[in-house]
């Protein structure tokens, strides 16, 4: 039991006040299409053009200058720094600005939109600009196999060994802006009343798909909730 160790799940609505859309609010579609049906292996081998548009128009929306860490993203990164236990921070988001707002531990479970994979030689490299199916891998030569570095439906999220082990025993675990539809990150606050009695909170604008497996609620804007209940 690791009373002092504090495991932080985010989601799309923690970067919601930075500019960046959440995917199942009002406008959560990309072309007529739910991020079920673009954010698949499927989808891109079916229509590599249409997943790659997603993505460039998201890459470069984060790398627009207003786009900027928020109070909530400052905040866990002050926990981190200040706490005096573990602090463990899991984003299911692609967005830099954990990072940007000075968070170190931190696990991209989703993976990074400022990262692409050949899927013929496997390298993986930094990328702040387009890319589309002409472009060839500079490792390998292959032309049509970058593809961003994240995790499509189906495929399996990153660090779950690693996470479940911060999980288990850990004494806080805080949802912040996460609508509790995505497994198996939806079903995190489960493993952690499984494995004793850490406090779980939720943070929110209003109840997740999950909000009854939480003890605690805070509802409101995370870039006001979060250093509320952090600071
Ligand atoms: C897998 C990357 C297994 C790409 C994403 C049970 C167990 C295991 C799997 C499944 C299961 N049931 C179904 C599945 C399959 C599937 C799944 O969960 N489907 C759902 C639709 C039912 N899961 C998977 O496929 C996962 N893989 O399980 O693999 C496996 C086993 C063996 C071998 C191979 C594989 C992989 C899922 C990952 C998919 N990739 N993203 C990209 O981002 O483009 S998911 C995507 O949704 C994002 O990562 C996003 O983070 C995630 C969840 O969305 P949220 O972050 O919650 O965002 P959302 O818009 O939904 O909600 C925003 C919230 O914020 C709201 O609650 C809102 O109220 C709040 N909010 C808004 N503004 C604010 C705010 N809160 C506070 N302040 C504000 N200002």
């Amino acid at each position: 039991m690791a009373a002092d160790r504090i495991v932080v799940l985010t989601g799309a609505g923690i970067s919601a006040e930075s500019g960046l859309a959440t995917f199942r609010g009002p406008g959560g579609l990309w072309e007529g299409h739910r991020l079920e049906e673009v954010a698949t292996p499927e989808a891109f081998r079916r229509d590599p053009g249409l997943v790659h548009r997603f993505y460039n128009a998201r890459r470069r929306r984060l790398l627009e200058r207003d786009v900027q860490p928020n109070p909530a993203h400052r905040a866990l990164a002050r926990l981190e720094a200040e706490w005096p236990g573990e602090v463990v921070l899991v984003t299911q988001n692609i967005d830099d600005l954990h990072e940007r707002a000075g968070s170190r531990r931190l696990l991209h479970m989703h993976g990074e939109l400022l990262r692409i994979r050949c899927e013929a030689c496997g390298q993986r490299r930094s990328c702040r600009e387009d890319i589309d199916c002409t472009d060839a891998c500079i490792a390998c030569g292959s032309a049509g196999t970058l593809r961003p570095d994240v995790v499509w439906f189906g495929e399996m999220p990153h660090g779950l060994e690693r996470i479940y082990e911060a999980l288990s025993g850990c004494g806080l675990f805080l949802a912040v802006g996460t609508s509790g539809q995505v497994y198996p990150a939806a079903g995190f606050v489960e493993a952690v009343r499984a494995s004793g009695a850490a406090r779980t909170i939720e943070l929110n604008l209003e109840p997740s798909a999950v909000s009854r497996c939480f003890a605690e609620r805070r509802t409101g804007p995370a870039a006001r909730t979060v250093p509320a209940l952090v600071d």
